[in-house]
């Protein structure tokens, strides 16, 4: 009837505004979102600020630029790009890729740091290759990569750490012990110099990587363990410092990756992981009497009880790894990784922020707490929140979500300035002091992963896809069909 005209129109008009309201608040509260949110902070100020440079300084609200990447400028947009596809920023990855097009140039006389470069610049350009098909990131990326080449003319074939991209001569850094190259930087090149092959038919990238793992294969370690320092004249272990973190840490995620990333054909790749995995258990792996799992440095036969924040992300490592692990061990590396993930969840609960210290230590009376005034900074780091991801993807705990959410949450309200998101000197203290720089990695990597563990697991499902050490996705070269990874975005 005529009365229940008025009646229908205000149900239906309330039932909008609940729908209205609902999605408002659901998009408001939806973490991924949050992260999407954030990446457009952090990236619309780079714009504003530091366009084509390569850092934000989000203080001072100008460029930074950083020794390790010479005179490449733009290593936040190269870094940022995949990030951007996933996220479906679409307008802000047509001005990187232009950007790209345009301005990104490696004839330059510029000393660069071969491991940097490599994961952000070679890996940055492969993902977006891979992810947008655009032909652009594919030469790019060779053309550095062939850049990239004369780092490895050593008499081992152990590349130098530092080269000069314009004269090819390439140097160690002057404080690596005994003039040696740094395992977790030439133990880093494994993924995207397969992938350079793959994508230019040039056997030579995969040859000069494959060349790294047989001398590492030939060499005695000590109690199986891989120092960091190694000689690429003399082919001989420099110090015997051991560590998953800072020096040492990819080197061993790489063994892992590239074995997952061939489609698990790269047995060598394997055997050294697992093989890894058990020296650094027996020797490095302890348990605190508060209970933490923890991942101590190994100096000569003696431990140090420290971890490093970048060891953090071993915890996503062994979870990963846990499927290629021998049966019985399956469920073994799993708990390996959620206790890891725990122990960082604490370095990260015990602070006054929130955020973890670059190194926490479990002596003189204290766990998973940083000591010394120098090793309680955070620089944007990802390594907690990448383990966090893995052990969401794979065990669906619902803390881990939880804990991402924690660190979203202190990173907004500690690290988020005016001016972009910056990292922070102290994180005991009551107020911030601000570092003034936004990593390139916060957008390539903690961003990513954060949308990731908000995400569905099939975005970048891992039967497909590996990361990078910089948080890069690489598809994985499928014995039955090379190109079947273009099918599976
Ligand atoms: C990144 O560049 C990479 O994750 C690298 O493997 C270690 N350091 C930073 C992030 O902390």
């Amino acid at each position: 009837t005529w009365k229940t005209v008025p009646l229908l129109l205000f149900t239906e008009y309330f039932i909008d505004l609940i729908v209205c309201c609902g999605f408002l608040l659901n998009q408001h509260y939806n973490p991924a979102f949050v992260s999407l949110q954030m990446m457009k902070h952090a990236w619309d100020n780079y714009k504003r600020y530091a366009w084509g440079l390569n850092e934000l300084k989000p203080i001072s609200k100008q460029g930074h630029s950083s020794n390790l990447f010479g005179n490449i400028q733009g290593a936040t947009i190269v870094d940022a790009l995949d990030t951007l596809y996933i996220m479906e920023m679409k307008e802000e990855f047509k001005e990187a890729k232009e950007w790209v097009e345009k301005n990104l140039d490696f004839n330059v006389n510029a000393e660069i740091s071969v491991f940097e470069v490599n994961i952000r610049f070679v890996g940055g350009l492969l993902s977006a290759y891979y992810l947008s098909g655009e032909e652009v990131f594919r030469k790019k990326a060779v053309e550095l990569g062939e850049k990239l080449l004369p780092a490895f003319n050593t008499p081992t074939g152990i590349p130098w750490a530092l080269l000069n991209i314009k004269s090819g001569i390439g140097r160690n850094w002057p404080w690596a012990s005994g003039g040696s190259s740094i395992l977790a930087e030439f133990g880093t090149l494994h993924l995207e110099f397969v992938h350079l092959s793959h994508l230019s038919g040039n056997p030579v990238f995969a040859e000069k990587v494959m060349n790294i793992r047989k001398v590492l294969s030939r060499l005695d370690k000590p109690e199986g363990l891989y120092p960091n320092y190694l000689n690429p004249s003399s082919g001989q272990w420099g110090q015997h410092h051991v560590s998953i973190g800072g020096l040492g840490d990819s080197f061993y995620e790489y063994l892992l990756k590239a074995w997952l990333m061939s489609d698990k054909t790269d047995e060598d790749g394997k055997k050294m992981y697992y093989d890894a995995v058990q020296a650094i258990e027996t020797h490095l792996i302890r348990k605190s009497s508060g209970g933490l799992t923890y991942i101590a440095e190994w100096k000569g036969g003696l431990l140090e009880h420290k971890m490093g924040h970048l060891t953090c992300f071993a915890g996503g490592m062994f979870a990963l790894g846990a499927d290629g692990a021998p049966s019985d061990k399956t469920g073994h590396h799993i708990e390996l990784g959620a206790e890891i993930a725990k122990t960082c969840h604490e370095s990260y609960d015990r602070t006054r922020m929130k955020l973890g210290p670059e190194a926490f230590r479990f002596d003189g009376g204290v766990e998973a707490i940083a000591t010394r005034q120098n090793e309680k900074y955070y620089i944007l780091r990802p390594e907690v929140i990448e383990t966090y991801m893995y052990m969401w993807r794979l065990t669906h705990d619902p803390k881990y979500r939880e804990w991402g959410w924690e660190a979203v949450e202190a990173l907004e309200k500690h690290c988020r300035v005016d001016g972009g998101y910056s990292g922070i000197r102290d994180v005991y203290n009551n107020h911030e002091s601000h570092d003034d720089v936004q990593q390139s990695f916060f957008l390539s990597e903690t961003l990513k992963y954060l949308y990731l563990l908000f995400s569905e697991d099939d975005l970048l499902p891992f039967e497909h896809w590996v990361f990078n050490t910089e948080a890069h996705p690489l598809p994985v070269l499928h014995k039955d069909d090379g190109n079947k990874e273009e099918n599976q975005k």
